[in-house]
């Protein structure tokens, strides 16, 4: 059967260049084909001439030739095998190594070479033992050229598309089929392609994991003869003119014993990195230069504060802090252990008992954060033969807690009671559970909590209420929700919060009868296999459950202060429903409430943008938090500045390109 030799070249005039000069090349390639496939492959060439990574060509040149069929050579593929290394240094080091087993005195000279030669289209024809220059064109260097896998080879095609290997595989064999060829070294000049090879007659053909930095377009190739001078132009005819079809191509060794993870093996992180900052959803870290308080500063500038969970003002409060120190002074720093081991000191029975008694509970156990709280209950409290009910906007934590259970979850809307009752008339289990914040952490109001207890007594479910922004927040004396609905008889079953938030201190906490904490110390996985809470915090809680007890004035004035922020609102004409320390206020569109905050900021007032995936998409928000020692001309400033930001928002920015907040 007739073969043809199917040649592509890209190349482009240099930018800037003067007249006479040499094209630029692009890149290369060629197959040996049948007739039938001439065709097909010369598109398939031309298709990989304009999509190359190095710009587009200013021509392309297809040439397809007939072989002459006697000439035709096939022989074997060189055995592969492939060498792990952790950088380019280190794999130059190998790669010197094989040269010298393949009988080059000076492996050492002949990479120096290498790397500082001038990029050329072709090889430099090399003698192996003087290192001087044998190719006819210096400018060019020699091609090997003519050649191809032999078809009906097996070898898949590369799955990220960069037939690399395949092709040196091919170019190898034919260059160590080559009259007086000693041994051939190889650096890809593809930017991102790190791996290159030795190969040699004896030696096979070694890939090298990484003989260049990546990111390097520096790229070579020596072919290393040891002959006559008189035999030079015969082995550049043979690698030039002489059809080589390469048998049994193997598949490419992989790099086992790779140490170390690959220079890109993290490159997914910067993709979505940047899917997070196209959909506008990229987040920083602001540093805060001071305590929470009314004011702080932040990169400088003074701020009034309206988004901090220290609600009562008892983070930076001197009693609060003093009796930190002194649980500081006394335990020490860290407690070096699991409450189960070394953990438990005195003052985690004491605070414990201090917030059962605070809240009317029986008893509470103390975890090392509110998230750790939710995700130790609830898996605790169910498994897969149960089902859990959830309020569609309950935190995150609470969400996560669900999941991990394994339990089957029912998410119910928002504080809609009727559904929650259809629901638990449908869904069976083992043990059912319904789960709800008590107040709604982005939105501020409070759980329907006389109309679940009803459902939950009627279906028999466990009721669990997290009271992270309940506690100090709502009812009279700030005991939270069942003080808020004047509730006297049997409440929820279980209660979660933070310690974090209103008591100013840092941890979470699950309150409810003895019997349950006992049974939580062995089931709750966060809380077993936790470092328990260090003392600081531990003494802190206490000082302010101390401060909370002996009178209501911080609830009062955080109440109140809720009151008048909301008034204010709405003589600007913004909606503020609700009753708690928090008030969202609604932007919709992300882009909107981005621009309010920062208009805000510019008036130095911080309240926070809150977007997906805190909240729905296009439910963005800024969610106002007040505390107890806000001024009252500062909030009244505040509702102003932030009716205008949102107005001046909704009003500049244009209609949202569709598709543009589609990410996942
Ligand atoms: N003949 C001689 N030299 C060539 C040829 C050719 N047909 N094609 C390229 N060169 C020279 C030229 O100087 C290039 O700069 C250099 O080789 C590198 O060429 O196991 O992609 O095409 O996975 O960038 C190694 C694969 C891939 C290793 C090598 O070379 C593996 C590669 P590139
Ligand atoms: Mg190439």
């Amino acid at each position: 059967m007739p073969l043809y030799s199917i040649r592509m070249r890209a190349s482009r005039a240099r930018p800037g260049a003067c007249g006479g000069e040499r094209p630029e090349h692009i890149s290369g390639a060629e197959r040996i084909v049948a007739p039938r496939d001439v065709p097909a492959i010369a598109a398939d060439l031309t298709r990989r001439a304009l999509g190359h990574p190095k710009g587009q060509p200013d021509s392309i040149h297809i040439s397809v030739e007939a072989l002459d069929e006697n000439a035709l050579l096939r022989i074997p593929a060189l055995p592969a095998r492939a060498l792990p290394c952790a950088d380019a240094e280190a794999g130059l080091r190998l790669a010197a190594g094989l040269l010298r087993e393949a009988g080059v005195p000076e492996p050492e000279a002949v990479i120096d070479l290498l790397l500082n030669a001038p990029p050329l289209r072709g090889a430099m024809l090399v003698d192996a033992d003087t290192l001087e220059r044998l190719e006819p064109d210096r400018e060019r260097g020699v091609r090997a050229t003519r050649m191809d896998m032999a078809p009906g080879s097996a070898l898949p095609a590369a799955a990220d598309g960069k037939q690399h290997y395949r092709e040196a595989a091919v170019l190898a064999a034919k260059v160590c089929a080559a009259p007086h060829m000693v041994a051939e070294i190889c650096i890809s000049d593809d930017p991102d392609y790190v791996t290159g090879y030795v190969a040699g007659p004896g030696l096979g053909y070694v890939r090298i994991q990484r003989l260049k930095a990546a990111g390097s377009p520096r790229g070579g190739r020596i072919f290393l003869y040891r002959g006559p001078r008189e035999a030079v132009a015969d082995t550049v005819a043979f690698l030039e003119g002489r059809p080589v079809l390469v048998e049994a191509v193997p598949p490419p060794p992989p790099f086992t014993e790779e140490r170390g993870p690959s220079p890109d093996s993290l490159a997914f992180v910067e993709e979505e990195l940047a899917g997070i900052r196209a959909a506008g959803l990229y987040r920083r870290m602001e540093v805060w230069e001071r305590p929470p308080g009314p004011r702080v500063r932040q990169a400088g500038r003074e701020l009034l504060l309206l988004a901090s969970g220290d609600y009562l003002g008892l983070a930076a409060d001197q009693r609060v802090k003093a009796a930190a120190v002194e649980a500081l002074e006394a335990f020490g720093a860290g407690t070096g252990g699991s409450r189960l081991t070394t953990g438990t000191l005195p003052l985690h029975g004491r605070l414990e008992a201090e917030l059962a008694a605070f809240t009317g509970s029986e008893a509470a156990l103390v975890f090392s954060s509110g998230y750790a709280t939710n995700v130790g209950l609830l898996p605790a409290l169910c498994g897969k033969d149960d089902v859990i009910f959830s309020d569609a906007l309950n935190h995150a934590s609470i969400i996560d807690g669900c999941r991990l259970s394994g339990a089957r979850v029912v998410v119910y809307p928002h504080n809609d009671m009727a559904a929650l009752d259809s629901l638990a008339r449908v869904h069976q289990g083992r043990r059912r559970v319904v789960v709800s914040d008590a107040v709604f952490s982005m939105d501020g109001d409070v759980a329907d909590l006389p109309g679940l207890l009803e459902v939950a007594g009627r279906h028999g479910l466990v009721t669990v209420l997290d009271e992270a922004h309940a506690l100090g927040v709502i009812g009279r004396r700030g005991r939270g929700i069942c003080e808020h609905f004047g509730l006297t008889g049997r409440g929820p079953d279980i209660f979660t919060g933070s310690l974090s938030k209103a008591l100013g201190a840092d941890g979470g906490y699950v309150r409810g009868p003895a019997r349950l904490m006992e049974w939580l110390r062995h089931k709750a996985r966060s809380f077993v296999f936790s470092t328990a809470l260090s003392v600081a915090p531990v003494g802190a809680a206490l000082a302010a459950l101390d401060i909370l007890g002996a009178g209501p004035e911080r609830v009062a004035r955080l109440q109140e202060n809720a009151a008048f922020f909301r008034a204010c609102l709405r003589e600007h004409g913004v909606e503020a429903p609700g009753e708690t320390a928090i008030v969202p206020l609604m932007a919709g569109d992300e882009r909107v409430a981005i621009a309010a905050a920062e208009h805000l900021r510019a008036a130095g007032i911080h309240i926070s943008a809150i977007r997906y995936p805190t909240v729905a998409r296009a439910a963005a928000r800024l969610r106002a938090a007040l505390r107890a020692d806000h001024a009252r001309a500062d909030l009244a400033r505040a509702a102003a500045v932030a009716a205008r930001a949102l107005t001046r928002a909704r009003t500049i920015l244009p209609p949202q390109a569709p598709g543009t907040r589609r990410h996942c």
